[in-house]
């Protein structure tokens, strides 16, 4: 068996070739198109259109003047399609691959952005993952487009080779945090910003210190994107308190053809999802962290992003 491979026989059928392994390094992101097919998205699309409030997981992320997204967040992995999608061989050999290690999952989330909805400033992934204990930038995250997302409902948008930038200090934004908005200026003025326009079942590999965001839906369309972020068996947090949820649990891996062979209990209901955050009851603290020393973005500040 490879060192890199989890310890399974299952492999996936659609590796990664070496052109997209090579870009990712360059770029700090691939897409790879069609990584999904329709048929696989649509259980999951037809389940949020009939409950938008996701069985009422969603933490509302509340960036000030009328900016807010919606976001569920899940680190268990069971037999729900939400479970069983991020031990998929497509993703975990492809994040091994680009991290050169096992992985185990970190966790999942899904962002469902109505009109006039899902702001989310320019960040890192590791702005937080490194508060929460992980002393290396060694985790990935695959972002899958559920529905059409262009730049007019507010597509993800990532800085092309941000990832060698290392880690920018984040601050206080409204409810949450982003990244230092005077540093993310100089860095959206000198280096390439890529506005991710995808299909359905299109998805974006990213690296943790790739600095990403997004616009409010400006369109009377629905923008629906799950990422399910990995991390790399040697990296597992080193603050344990508070970090249960992202400790290490193995990671059963499950074949490329699950989501076809209907191989899950539900699509959400059976899911356990991290409890909602709100700023009286903050839960695990994952999006929503009020008890920071770290100083809070100004007006002025703010306003250079805008
Ligand atoms: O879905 C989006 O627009 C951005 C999501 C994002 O940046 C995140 O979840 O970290």
């Amino acid at each position: 068996m490879s060192p890199l491979t989890s310890e399974t026989n299952i492999r996936t059928e659609r590796p990664l070739t070496q052109e997209q392994i090579a870009q990712y390094h360059e770029d700090g992101f691939i897409i790879v198109r069609n990584f999904f097919e329709l048929e696989e998205i649509e259980p999951l699309m037809k389940a949020c259109t009939a409950d938008p409030d996701v069985a009422g997981s969603q933490t509302v992320m509340d960036y000030g003047k009328n900016r807010t997204t919606k976001v569920s967040v899940w680190s268990e992995l069971g037999d729900s399609y939400l479970g069983v999608l991020p031990r998929m061989a497509r993703i975990v050999d492809a994040v091994e691959i680009l991290l050169g290690e096992k992985c185990y999952h970190w966790h999942s989330k899904l962002v469902l952005k109505q009109p006039n909805e899902g702001y989310i400033p320019w960040h890192q992934g590791y702005g937080t993952w490194y508060e929460d204990g992980c002393l290396f930038p060694h985790l990935i995250t695959c972002g899958i487009a559920l529905q059409k997302t262009n730049r007019e409902n507010g597509c993800l948008k990532v800085v092309k080779k941000s990832h060698l930038l290392g880690r920018i200090d984040n601050v206080i934004i409204g409810g949450t945090t982003g990244g230092d908005p005077t540093r993310v200026k100089l860095i959206v003025d000198k280096l390439e910003v890529v506005y991710c326009e995808m299909e359905p079942g299109d998805a974006i590999f990213l690296h943790s210190n790739n600095l990403h965001g997004s616009e409010t839906n400006r369109s009377q369309r629905n923008r629906s994107m799950l990422y399910t972020t990995h991390n790399a068996l040697s990296n597992q947090p080193e603050i344990h308190e508070g970090q249960e949820h992202h400790r290490y649990r193995p990671l059963i891996k499950m074949p490329d053809s699950t989501i076809k062979d209907g191989n899950y209990t539900s699509i959400f209901d059976t899911q356990k999802f991290l409890s909602k955050e709100t700023k009286d009851d903050p839960g695990s603290g994952l999006m929503v962290r009020f008890d920071r020393t770290m100083r809070e973005a100004t007006e002025e500040e703010v306003a250079l992003l805008e």
